[in-house]
């Protein structure tokens, strides 16, 4: 366990493996190599106090380096003095956090990016919060985020009807993600539509931007007008659906994660743009963890870069994958009044809309925009810290 302020029983060099052994007084040890140690030294010659960033150059690290002496100063701190008689100092605190252990290790790696998740289908009920308490009070603001994280979709309701608020709430992160769609993005019937998106028609479940390398991490969604006839929201967890085909169709999971397939898209928004892009429908990490799924039915490119007999059963695996997020058990709807504002993950869930009748007295109008999981992150971490402390 990560308890605050761990005391230390003793520390011992060991020469031969040239690590640090650290036995704490609760239970257990932790080993610390002399390499590490020295290239996290945290005087103010190594570190950069006010930035918290290492000034220490690789030049400088002797990764061969041996110690002197160590010790458990007076204060709890474990005081290493190395051959050149340079000193270090380590918090005992910060030292158990980065113990090398696997135990610690995944539970420091699942504190900074909270990578757990909990998959849902059709039966889920979003979890809602209220827009302006998410803007104004800490504690909302960090429920918000731990569930957009969590479960990959909150709803936030009482938005005033008015453009501009989804660049509010983004300012509470921090910045928003411009794409060629601009700041934010109008989705409304256009004429010369240079998106599916901007027409009354049905969009398929898709993940917004699989035309870029780098999608989009956040999509926020904030209803202004609906429509009376259709336009009803659709959405399924992709990283479910994704673990549901590598069980019942490992064949077509092994096509989608490991070909390549091409996105485009072309026009003149913000300015004029001509993206390409090669992508996985499911991108694994080297771990086969399911990361980020890149699909939109609209924006895959006629340009299929497959040998000739891979064509086939590339659809074949596409077609599975969709059938699987299109199964009523796995799919759920809801339809946005005006005031709701919808937060989701773009990198795991797929989204659609039923069509719509635009009727001239009444345009269904949603704002658009986007953010980055890295900042979404950043700003998760700080209000974690001031909220817990
Ligand atoms: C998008 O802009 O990516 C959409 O899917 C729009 C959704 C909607 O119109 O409800």
């Amino acid at each position: 366990a990560l308890g605050d302020s761990p005391g230390v029983r003793q520390v011992r060099a060991l020469e031969q493996e040239r690590q640090l052994e650290v036995e704490w007084e609760d239970s257990g040890q932790s080993l610390y190599p002399y390499t590490w140690l020295r290239d996290n030294c945290q005087c103010p010659l190594c570190t950069l106090q006010s930035a918290q960033a290492r000034s220490l150059l690789l030049s400088q690290l002797d990764i061969h380096t041996g110690v002197d002496r160590v010790q458990v100063t007076d204060n709890n701190k474990v005081s290493i003095v190395w051959p050149d008689q340079h000193t270090s100092e380590f918090d005992t605190e910060w030292l158990r956090k980065r113990c090398f252990s696997p135990a610690a290790r995944q539970a420091l790696q699942e504190e900074l990016f909270l990578n757990e998740r909990m998959y849902w289908d059709s039966e889920l009920r979003i979890p809602t919060a209220n827009f302006e308490e998410v803007l104004h009070d800490d504690k909302a603001a960090l429920a918000w985020l731990l569930a957009l994280r969590r479960v990959g979709i909150v709803y936030l309701k009482g938005a005033p009807v008015e453009q501009g608020q989804v660049a509010r709430l983004s300012q509470r992160i921090g910045y928003l993600r411009l794409t060629f769609y601009g700041h934010t993005w109008q989705v409304q019937d256009k004429s010369q539509a240079n998106n599916v998106a901007y027409t009354a028609g049905k969009l398929s479940l898709h993940t917004d931007y699989p035309a870029l390398h780098n999608p989009p991490g956040v999509q926020f969604l904030h209803c202004l007008s609906q429509a009376g006839e259709g336009g009803e929201s659709e959405v399924v967890d992709g990283f479910h659906m994704a673990d549901q085909l590598r069980r019942e169709d490992p064949e077509a999971f092994r096509t989608l994660t490991s070909l390549r397939v091409d996105f485009t898209d072309t026009g003149s928004d913000y300015c004029d743009f001509m993206v390409q892009s090669k992508n996985h429908i499911i991108d694994v990490d080297s771990d086969g963890r399911v990361v980020r799924i890149n699909y939109n039915n609209a924006t895959r490119d006629s340009v299929l870069d497959l040998p000739l007999h891979q064509v086939q059963a590339f659809y074949s695996s596409l077609k599975a994958y969709v059938q699987l997020m299109t199964r009523p058990e796995n799919m759920l709807t809801y339809k946005m009044e005006p005031g709701d504002l919808v937060t989701f993950d773009n990198w795991r869930l797929l989204h659609g809309r039923k069509s719509y009748l635009s009727q001239p007295d009444r345009v269904r109008h949603l704002e658009g925009a986007y953010l980055d999981w890295d900042e979404v992150m950043s700003r998760l971490r700080i209000l974690c810290k001031s909220v817990h402390g």
